[in-house]
């Protein structure tokens, strides 16, 4: 199909593909290394999946089954926060979950996630990045990350969520 899934509209429920570089861990300075992530804002979490290569998640996106695709990478980041055998996590009501179970053994893995709460965001000066349209993301922890999409409306809509969902998600 030629249209693409709408995301989730509730401003802390968000997700879509993203350009992303860490630039900062723990306050080091990391090598840049841009990938497509699948990016999904929760809360004042923010989620960064594998792209393409992940075949199971690609259909979802393919097909439009963007609350499945929410699903299924939600379910795999609590998995991969708090371990559990395989076992207890099929105890959900409907067949969606199994899914989620049988995905997240390798294919749709969290490659991280950060923190919003007490980060900040700002677009990046040039001399971050010769793209354009970056938004630079820096957390409590000392990670900086550039996030980056060459669709303008995609990362305007991405920089409004990141900026309400650190002011409304206060530090504690
Ligand atoms: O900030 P830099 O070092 O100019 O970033 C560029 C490099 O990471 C480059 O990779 P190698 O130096 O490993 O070949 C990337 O291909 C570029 O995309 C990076 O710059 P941009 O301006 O695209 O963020």
């Amino acid at each position: 199909s030629s249209s693409s899934p709408k995301s989730p509209s509730s401003p802390s429920e968000k997700c879509g593909v993203l350009n992303v570089t860490k630039i900062t861990e723990n306050g080091k300075k990391v090598r840049k290394n841009w990938t497509s992530s699948w990016t999904v804002l929760q809360g004042s979490s923010l989620l960064f999946a594998k792209g393409q290569g992940s075949g199971t998640t690609w259909s979802y996106y393919r097909s439009g089954s963007i609350p499945e695709l929410l699903l299924t990478l939600l379910a795999n980041w609590k998995r991969s926060i708090k371990p559990r055998p395989a076992v207890a996590f099929g105890h959900s009501v409907n067949g969606r979950a199994q899914a989620a179970t049988k995905f997240g053994t390798n294919q749709s893995k969290p490659e991280f996630t950060v923190d919003l709460r007490g980060g900040s965001v700002d677009w990046a000066s040039k001399d971050k990045s010769s793209k354009k349209r970056v938004i630079e993301l820096k957390t409590r922890q000392g990670t900086e990350l550039l996030i980056q999409s060459e669709i303008d409306s995609v990362i305007n809509d991405w920089y409004r969520a990141l900026t309400d969902t650190i002011s409304t998600h206060a530090w504690e």
